[in-house]
């Protein structure tokens, strides 16, 4: 697609927004697009970015913590590829015309969700490896398909993300294999952290088809590429055979192979408390929150220093231009 589109006319563009995303193409962000199809990305990737900063919350709660300087610098590494991931979705939000300020003004107020996942408490170390195995392993599987998705710098920005989230439930898993092949004690808690963390992964992918809002337009559109139910069911087919090599249950006794299916069957999803969680009714909701309120007040003097750099860079450059010329005219003379 070109951007001569906005030229011809709205039908024409329709019609050439329309022919692209048949044809797999990519929407770029000069490109015309339907104001509803560039709401639903904002207000997706909007989402998708605050998950990622809010989601450094409750692993680094355990930086301090951490059992040895091994699994310390593993963690901070993580930590810190959430916040590099929020900056690229950030990024990826402003080519579509808004600001990254007006993004983070809007998660402050509440009138943005983040992911329900992050409003559970992590109790435990054994919630670290729990969250990397359940929790960036359901991000896996939501965000795979996003890298091709429709629009251009969504699409390009969760290539890096996807691989840094391999390395996250990488660190998850092994981390939860050498508590669970530990002491007796060691195992309980693996085994505790994964009881408390299941269904809330399982609720990470979105309300049920049938009660998902925006699935068969953002399907239609390419945004996203497989349903709700479709990749919940991926999750739980992946995770039951990573569980029993890991020699920890997963806390539903529903699950088991349909061989009809050829696909596994699962309990019944507790979905009052999914929406009491978007409520703003979790356990952390509050503290989560009020947490990246200080962080975005408590950063404000970088954000300054920032802005007066660059402001003093633009004005030497300017300043470098206009001599630059001057001596050429005297040259010239
Ligand atoms: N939590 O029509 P639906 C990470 C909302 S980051 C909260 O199915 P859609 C990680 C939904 O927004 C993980 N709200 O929506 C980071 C909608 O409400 P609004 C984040 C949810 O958009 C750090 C309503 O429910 N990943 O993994 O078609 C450390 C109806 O839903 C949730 C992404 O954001 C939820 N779980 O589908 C470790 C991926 N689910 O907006 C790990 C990108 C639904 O109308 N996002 N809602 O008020 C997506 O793929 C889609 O937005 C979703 C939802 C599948 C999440």
């Amino acid at each position: 697609m070109t951007a001569m589109i906005g030229e011809a006319g709205t039908r024409d563009a329709q019609e050439a927004f329309d022919a692209a995303v048949a044809a797999d193409e990519r929407i770029e962000p000069r490109d015309w697009m339907p104001d509803a199809y560039r709401a639903t990305l904002v207000r997706q990737i909007a989402q998708h970015a605050h998950s990622e900063i809010i989601g450094m919350q409750p692993e680094s709660n355990w930086l301090t913590r951490a059992p040895s300087l091994r699994r310390k610098a593993i963690l901070m590494a993580k930590v810190q590829d959430e916040a590099g991931h929020g900056l690229y979705l950030y990024s990826a939000a402003e080519t579509l015309g808004v600001s990254r300020d007006e993004l983070l003004d809007k998660l402050h107020t509440g009138r943005q969700k983040y992911s329900s996942i992050f409003n559970y408490p992590t109790l435990t170390w054994a919630d670290v490896g729990a969250v990397g195995w359940l929790v960036d392993g359901a991000a896996i599987i939501n965000q795979v398909p996003i890298c091709r998705c429709s629009y251009g710098p969504y699409a390009r920005a969760m290539v890096r993300v996807c691989k840094e989230e391999s390395f996250h439930q990488r660190q998850g898993y092994e981390l939860l294999h050498t508590l669970s092949k530990g002491t007796p004690e060691q195992h309980a808690m693996a085994q505790d952290a994964v009881d408390r963390w299941w269904w809330p992964s399982m609720m990470m992918f979105g309300p049920p088809d049938d009660e998902s809002t925006h699935s068969a337009q953002s399907m239609a559109w390419k945004i996203k590429r497989h349903s709700n139910d479709e990749l919940r069911q991926r999750f739980v087919d992946i995770c039951v055979p990573q569980a029993e090599i890991l020699g920890l249950t997963l806390p539903d006794p529903d699950i088991r192979w349909n061989e009809e299916r050829g696909q596994h069957d699962f309990g019944a999803i507790d979905w009052s408390e999914f929406w009491d969680v978007l409520r703003g009714n979790g356990p952390c909701n509050e503290e989560r929150l009020n947490r990246r309120r200080q962080a975005h007040e408590d950063g404000a003097w970088v954000r300054e220093a920032a802005a007066a750099y660059s402001e003093k860079h633009d004005r030497r450059t300017e300043r470098d231009r206009h001599a630059e010329h001057d001596q050429h005219g005297k040259a010239q003379a």
